[in-house]
């Protein structure tokens, strides 16, 4: 892991299965860049705290998590593939940072917003500080890179403020992380109500479509996916965001560019344009799925991924809470 090359971080919530917009927005990415960086990908599971879990759920959609980002072909033994809550360090550096972060700060997030009037009954604190935990994962690694999609965009530029502040305060001892986020599929859109990103915890499971979907059940959603009443299929977000939706689905599978796509299906139906994204989908998915079963059929291979990994983020976590307690005052244990 410790190669001179720089350090990425990047993580997702087991708050169910992961979509496309999981896949294409930001996982997709990683399996670019993880050659080229040294990787952290973390099962932020803390994080999914901050809204109701049922127990057994989490834990089963935790393992799951982690499986499919394997399945996916990111690398456990060239990366780290761990569960956050093994690192007790996010939790420590989280509460130190919070003590760097402006109330005012937090209340102008825009996912606090959204979460908080979906989940109106359970408004916690852990909502409201979802971002300092957030930053907290990405500097305790002295992170340079973080690939995510658009929706974390405002998270990751409070997280640089953070570390600034910090730095200025106490001298250098974070790394300020960029973002990277992907030009086409920053945003995948709900297959129902195309102005909205597709989540993974939608209540619609029409939505969404799963990785691990099975290819008729892919087909049947996107047949149903809303779009317009004027028969043609063009890029334009703006007044045509179901179809221009699926031509960038489509576009990422098939590696053609907008207009291509535009070009390909001049003078089709919109049942010919999905049937056809429907295909391309599924097929797509197909080798992830099979890895998926197979990886399913070996709990000891992942059982000892997680424990080893999981040291070896502890490790590195230690390295910079040290730096980090040292340099705002708070006494070593003496041994
Ligand atoms: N629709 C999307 N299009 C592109 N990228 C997306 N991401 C999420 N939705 C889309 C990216 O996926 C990564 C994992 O996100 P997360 O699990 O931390 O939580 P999220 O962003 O809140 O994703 P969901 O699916 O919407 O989860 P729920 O429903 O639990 O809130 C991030 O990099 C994100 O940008």
């Amino acid at each position: 892991m410790m190669s001179d090359k720089k350090i990425l971080y990047s993580g997702m919530q087991p708050t169910g299965q992961l979509t496309l917009g999981n896949y294409l927005g930001a996982l997709k990415n990683w399996l670019l860049l993880q050659e080229e960086y040294n990787c952290l990908f973390s099962v932020v599971d803390l994080h999914s705290l901050t809204v109701r879990q049922k127990p057994a759920d989490l834990r089963k959609n935790a393992r799951n998590l982690l499986m499919q980002y394997i399945a996916a072909g990111i690398d456990p033994e060239e990366n780290i593939v761990y569960y956050q809550s093994h690192v007790s360090g996010h939790a420590e550096l989280a509460w130190i940072l919070n003590c760097y972060t402006h109330l005012g700060e937090l209340n102008r997030m825009t996912q606090f917003k959204e979460k908080s009037a979906k989940h109106e009954s359970n408004i916690n604190a852990g909502l409201f500080t979802y971002p300092v935990l957030m930053a907290a994962d990405i500097l305790l690694f002295n992170t340079d890179l973080v690939p995510v999609g658009h929706d974390q965009k405002q998270h990751l530029e409070l997280a640089r403020d953070i570390a600034s502040r910090f730095n200025n305060a106490n001298g250098d001892v974070f790394t300020v992380p960029d973002p990277y986020i992907a030009k086409v599929a920053a945003r995948v859109m709900s297959l129902q109500e195309p102005t909205k990103k597709m989540s993974k915890s939608d209540e619609n499971p029409n939505a969404y479509i799963l990785l691990l979907d099975e290819p008729n059940v892919i087909r049947n959603k996107i047949k149903r996916a809303v779009t317009d009443s004027d028969a043609e299929i063009r890029f334009d977000r703006g007044n045509k965001a179901g179809i221009s939706n699926l031509i960038e689905i489509y576009s990422c599978f098939t590696g053609m560019t907008m207009d291509e796509v535009q070009s390909h299906f001049e003078g089709k139906g919109y049942g010919d344009f999905k049937k056809e994204v429907g295909d391309v989908v599924a097929e797509g998915l197909r080798p992830l799925q099979e890895r998926y079963k197979e990886l399913q059929k070996n709990k000891d291979y992942i059982d000892q991924i997680i424990k080893k990994n999981g040291e070896t983020a502890n490790y590195l976590a230690q390295k910079t809470l040290r730096k980090v307690k040292k340099k705002v005052g708070l006494p070593e244990l003496v041994r």
